[in-house]
């Protein structure tokens, strides 16, 4: 079975593991959200592809969800010492070893993908991971401080702010002119069936779908489509779906989520069971609806969603 998924950091890694375990034999493809990239020493740094490659790798902090495991931050220390910062952002001594291999190679003129399909050979994810773009995209939130409004790069909102500021827009800058990565429109047109993981709908899915033509193979390749809600009981399970969704004027609830995908793109929606009110305003909206358990415990948990996700896709097939 040919399975695409469009993943962003934790939520996304987490929920493919335990679509690892649930289909062994699954051919997995993954296209990774490029958004949240951002250059930081000179480096170019993709926290959400590294967040996919380290969690299947086995290389993840898991306690954080992000960075690597067994880490230090000498480094970062140092050119502390220099006043060079952003000292906001916590990269550590193993994950730069990545950031320098990937700048050097992109110097080298290789691109985004390549280089990818490179640290994944140390890495070996068992999924092809494919960025949504080689092109540059930056998701930036226009938030006003002060009285003023201006635009600041998606990991300052989240990273330096928490999200302590309203998002009064989120735009992933450079999206419109971006293609989508060679091998990723290939994939979807030859999935049996495509998968929104447990990610965030505005800054992770939402920033890959607004690569032009991957929403339109998506929606035109005729294989069902199913997502999983990362809003359970009205809340985000983590981070700031909420802070981003309200900046698209989206409630932060599991079924305002699947209407704002809309059913011409999901045939299938899962919702976490204490949600189960509202399947009915999912099925309204001409979307299958499931409430099946959706928190991420442990590898298992993910594994059963993965496979009620595969089920809910044969419903609608
Ligand atoms: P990020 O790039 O690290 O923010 O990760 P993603 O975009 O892939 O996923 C973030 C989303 O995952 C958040 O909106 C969370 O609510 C959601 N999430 C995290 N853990 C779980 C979980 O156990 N269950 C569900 N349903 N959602 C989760
Ligand atoms: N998230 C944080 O909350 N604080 C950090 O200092 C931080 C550093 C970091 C370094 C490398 C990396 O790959 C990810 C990192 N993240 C950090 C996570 C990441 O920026 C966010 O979780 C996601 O992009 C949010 O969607
Ligand atoms: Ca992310």
């Amino acid at each position: 079975m040919r399975i695409v998924v469009l993943a962003g950091g934790i939520g996304g890694a987490r929920f493919l593991r335990g679509l690892k375990r649930a289909v062994p034999d699954a051919d997995i493809t993954v296209i990774g959200n490029t958004g949240d990239d951002i250059h930081l020493f000179g480096l170019k740094v993709c926290p959400d592809l590294d967040t996919v490659m380290y969690t299947l790798g086995g290389g993840i902090n898991e306690e954080q969800g992000w960075g690597r495991s067994d880490e230090t931050f000498h480094l970062k220390e140092e050119l502390a010492a220099y006043g060079v910062g952003p000292d906001w952002f916590g990269l550590g001594d193993r994950d730069f070893a990545t950031h320098i291999v990937r700048t050097q190679m992109l110097g080298a003129g290789f691109p985004l993908s390549a280089v990818t399909e490179a640290l994944c050979d140390r890495w070996q994810p068992g999924v092809r991971l494919i960025p949504m773009t080689d092109d540059r995209v930056e998701t930036h939130v226009a938030v006003e401080v002060d009285g003023e409004r201006k635009a600041i790069h998606f990991q300052e909102y989240w990273v330096r702010l928490r999200a302590s500021v309203p998002a009064q827009a989120v735009v992933p800058v450079g999206a419109e002119q971006a293609k989508p990565a060679p091998g990723v429109l290939e994939a979807i047109g030859e999935a049996d069936v495509i998968l929104f993981p447990p990610s965030n709908p505005v800054v992770s899915v939402g920033t890959i779908l607004a690569v032009p033509g991957i929403r339109e193979a998506i929606a035109d390749a005729g294989v069902p489509v199913v997502g999983l809600s990362p809003i359970v009981g009205d809340a985000p399970v983590r981070g700031m779906a909420d802070k981003v969704l309200a900046a698209v004027g989206v409630e932060s609830t599991a079924a305002a989520v699947a209407e704002h995908y809309g059913s011409g793109l999901l045939d299938g929606w899962l919702v976490d069971t204490v949600d189960t009110a509202s399947v009915e305003r999912v099925e309204a909206a001409g979307i299958r609806c499931r409430a099946v358990p959706l928190m991420m415990t442990d590898v298992d948990a993910a594994a059963r969603m993965a496979g009620e996700a595969l089920a809910l896709a044969e419903e609608v097939r």
